[in-house]
């Protein structure tokens, strides 16, 4: 077992079942011997995850809707008075109203637009935030975009913008923490069958779309986006900062 993260304390944001990218995520982190904290949206979704934070020993599930300033405030004191220190933060959160990501592109609403941004962006700027007095030996924060943030993805929609804007976000985060030797960067994962991922009509041609044209051909796998996570969250990245790393199997390198 290697020991990249022995001694350290990581939040998990995103982890609604066994599928999500989150889970992936943690179960590396786990591995390499970090004790974490699996955060979780709300009721419903403490359920499933009460499984997954027993089968990691040492871990501990809080529920957060990062849409609420007041769940994230009172999150952040719990953090601090349980574990003191943070060295690693995941936010692998993502939502826009399902009427946005069928409609015409055109057609988004001014409120799914603000929902969008809300919880998929701005939420990384609130939890970096609240995240940074914590981090008192430096950090590393971790998020999760998609290739539509850069090339029009049909359907991914208003996401798409909201993708572009986080993956702006890393940048004026990663400037404004640098100072505390606080790192942050996004990974770029290929389409994966996770909940987020399964009512869009026409994800499995998506799947068959990337097999053919990846360099790799095949489609990526959680496990890999979390080996990915597992780099960036430890001290074998300390010097990539404001980065987005493609962890697609080369599949957004392709013109034609
Ligand atoms: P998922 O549904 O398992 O994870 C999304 C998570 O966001 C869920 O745990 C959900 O509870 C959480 N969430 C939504 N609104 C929230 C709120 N208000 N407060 C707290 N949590 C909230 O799906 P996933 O595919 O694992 O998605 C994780 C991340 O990976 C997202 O940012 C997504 O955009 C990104 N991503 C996914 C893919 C893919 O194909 N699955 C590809 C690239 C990037
Ligand atoms: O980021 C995502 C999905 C994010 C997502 C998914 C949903 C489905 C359920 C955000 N909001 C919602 N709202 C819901 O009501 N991905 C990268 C996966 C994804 O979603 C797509 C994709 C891909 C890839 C949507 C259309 C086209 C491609």
């Amino acid at each position: 077992m290697t020991a990249l993260l022995e001694g350290r304390t990581a939040v998990v944001f995103g982890v609604a079942n066994k599928r999500s990218i989150a889970w992936a995520i943690a179960q590396q982190l786990h591995a390499a011997g970090a004790r974490l904290a699996l955060t979780y949206q709300n009721e419903r979704l403490a359920l499933e995850a009460k499984d997954l934070v027993e089968s990691l020993p040492g871990t501990e599930g809080f529920q957060c809707d990062v849409s609420n300033d007041a769940e994230v405030t009172r999150l952040f004191e719990r953090l601090q008075e349980r574990y003191g220190k943070l060295d690693v933060l995941v936010h692998s959160i993502a939502f826009a109203p399902a009427a946005e990501l069928s409609r015409p592109f055109v057609e988004t609403s001014r409120e799914g637009f603000r929902i969008a941004h809300d919880v998929s962006v701005y939420s990384l700027i609130a939890l970096a935030r609240a995240a940074a007095p914590l981090m008192t030996d430096g950090g590393s924060i971790v998020t999760l975009t998609y290739y539509g943030a850069e090339k029009v993805v049909p359907k991914y929609n208003v996401m798409g913008v909201a993708k572009a804007a986080l993956e702006a976000t890393v940048r004026y985060l990663a400037y404004d923490l640098g100072k505390q030797k606080i790192r942050v960067n996004a990974i770029s994962a290929g389409p994966i069958k996770t909940l987020a991922a399964r009512g869009i009509a026409g994800f499995s041609d998506m799947l068959k779309g990337h097999v053919e044209r990846a360099p790799l051909q095949r489609n990526v796998e959680a496990e890999e986006v979390g080996k990915a996570a597992l780099f960036l969250a430890s001290d074998l990245s300390t010097a990539v900062t404001g980065e987005v790393l493609y962890v697609d199997c080369g599949y957004n390198i392709m013109g034609f």
